[in-house]
């Protein structure tokens, strides 16, 4: 029995916070899932599995809806689910017996190093390095969450100056701070390796480079690209250090294709 198991929508960097800190650490991480279409006729559960038409029906009375990406579609969401993912989102984690639920990506890729600790030390070698960590996972879920509103729009179709603005001002804080603190020569973020808090970022920036596939509604709506052509030379640290990172043994397996994919669209 694997000592995690993440239920997802896939491809999601956000699982790739967990997977990627799996390979560091040598801890057994489960994925279930598939496209996010397809999770509208999944049973979200521990034992999550996608669902036979005749289920579908019989099962109606579990059917919630959508609030975050998942935006109004029926999703079958057992109550045991729902125990352990009290907000209901994916990723879910869960441990070995799926009583224990950990939610939030950066919660997820903190158990997986947790639980691999005696390996690898992600997440710090003593209490001022774990909180210096977490300081950075703290400011990248700030920018997620603004980063999110205007992914989930730009896919919508519904995207306008206000939620672009606000991503924009977003981005430019979370890429000054990290910039300012890879300026002395660093080469991590945190203490001399690599850390949770390098794997946030690099799974966020990844997340966020989707806008690049959205450079054609950006210029129906007159608005900028955040990520234009330039930004790399905003932010030179900022860029060199995701760079490193993507071609990371570790980081690579996800990390690549996905990044390789985005910046083919950008470029054309
Ligand atoms: N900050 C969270 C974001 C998770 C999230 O918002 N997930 C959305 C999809 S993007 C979800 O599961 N929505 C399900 C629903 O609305 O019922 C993380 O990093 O894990």
């Amino acid at each position: 029995m694997a000592d995690l198991r993440i239920f997802s929508y896939l491809p999601n960097p956000r699982v790739w916070k967990a997977t990627i800190a799996a390979r560091f650490c040598a801890v057994d991480v489960e994925i279930r899932g598939a496209s996010a279409k397809e999770l509208r006729d999944w049973l979200w559960d521990y034992d999550a599995r996608p669902l036979a038409e005749h289920e579908l029906q019989s099962l109606s009375s579990l059917a919630r809806t959508g609030r975050v990406g998942l935006t109004g579609a029926q999703l079958f969401k057992t109550d045991a689910f729902l125990e352990a993912q009290p907000f209901g989102n994916v990723p879910a984690a869960f441990g070995p017996d799926g009583t224990i639920g950990i939610f939030e990506s950066n919660s997820i890729m903190r158990a997986v190093a947790r639980l691999g600790e005696a390996t690898y030390p992600l997440y710090g070698h003593d209490a001022y390095e774990a909180s210096r960590i977490d300081s950075f996972l703290d400011v990248s879920l700030v920018f997620a969450r603004d980063a999110q509103i205007y992914l989930l729009a730009l896919s919508g179709g519904t995207v306008d100056v206000t939620i672009h603005g606000r991503a924009k001002e977003a981005f430019a804080i979370y890429a000054s701070g990290l910039e300012q603190a890879l300026s002395s020569r660093r080469e991590t973020l945190v203490g001399n390796g690599i850390t949770l808090a390098d794997i946030c970022f690099a799974a966020e920036l990844a997340l966020f480079m989707n806008e690049h596939a959205r450079a054609e509604q950006l210029k129906e709506r007159g608005l900028d690209r955040i990520l234009y052509p330039g930004v790399q030379d905003e932010y030179p640290l900022v860029f060199a250090h995701f760079a490193r990172l993507v071609d990371h043994e570790h980081f690579g397996p996800d990390l690549k294709p996905f990044v390789d994919k985005l910046l083919s669209k950008a470029a054309g």
